[in-house]
């Protein structure tokens, strides 16, 4: 999968992508992550890209004309490639957008900076547009590499096994149960029990309840979306039942 980054600040995509499971993705072929300086495709000697907004106000907005004509290029390689802008205006990035992405070949990937881009590039250009979050950020690199990582995971190869991306929380739009390890005795606090029976049918009912019951305590939304099953809905009768005290939300 390629994603050409469209960025006036190339360099912030250096090291994110030369260590760990992204860096080895890199390495392997799995995933290509160009950087284009939008600065480059500025006709003008002095290579503007932002201007004061019409009609006056705070900051600067980008130059619809560098952008385009970068965008241009990149499409002059393969029309087929999908534009996504990352801005706070966008839908809400999340596990099943980044599924629907990891289906795409070749992503241009457009990182925003002062008060945002002339309009009209968004009107020409934006196949789609992607916000990771409800708050303001000092551009959109840091949410192009968000959007890089969560899609890259979920390709074939890219992590150790497969099965672990399908076992993602929010691929079954629970939240993750919780995970130990050794010491089974840490700062005299144990391990539950059940985690060290070796009785497999046990452990995952146990980590199924510990799911529901996070995701019922801290994200009560996520569980009207969550595919659940007949036993699901019992455990979490259940877990409501044994801590009527607590009520949902109040696990944050
Ligand atoms: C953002 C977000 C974000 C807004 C002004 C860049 C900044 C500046 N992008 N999700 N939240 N972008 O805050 O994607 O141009």
């Amino acid at each position: 999968m390629k994603f050409d980054i469209l960025t006036l600040f190339p360099k912030m995509f250096s090291s994110p992508f030369e260590e760990s499971i992204l860096g080895k993705a890199v390495v392997k072929g799995l995933i290509q992550i160009r950087t284009i300086n939008i600065r480059d495709f500025a006709l003008d000697k002095h290579q503007v890209v932002d201007d004061a907004p019409y009609g006056g106000g705070q900051g600067m907005v980008m130059k619809g004309e560098p952008i385009a004509r970068a965008i241009e290029w990149i499409r002059s390689e393969n029309p087929s490639v999908w534009t996504i802008f990352l801005t706070p205006q966008g839908k809400r990035f999340n596990q099943r957008i980044a599924q629907e992405l990891a289906g795409h070949s070749h992503l241009v990937l457009l990182c925003g900076r002062y008060e945002g881009i002339d309009e009209r590039v968004r009107e020409l250009f934006a196949d789609e547009e992607i916000s990771i979050g409800d708050y303001v950020l000092t551009g959109g690199e840091l949410a192009a590499m968000v959007l890089i990582d969560a899609v890259s995971r979920l390709l074939p190869g890219v992590l150790g096994s497969d099965r672990s991306a399908e076992e993602d929380s929010f691929f079954l739009s629970l939240l993750e149960y919780p995970q130990y390890t050794r010491p089974s005795n840490f700062r005299g606090m144990e391990v539950p029990e059940v985690l060290l029976s070796g009785n497999h049918a046990a452990i995952s009912r146990w980590r199924r309840a510990e799911a529901l019951r996070r995701t019922w305590m801290r994200r009560p939304d996520l569980l009207e979306k969550a595919s659940l099953s007949i036993e699901d809905r019992e455990l979490l009768e259940e877990i409501i039942e044994r801590d009527p005290g607590e009520k949902a939300g109040d696990g944050i």
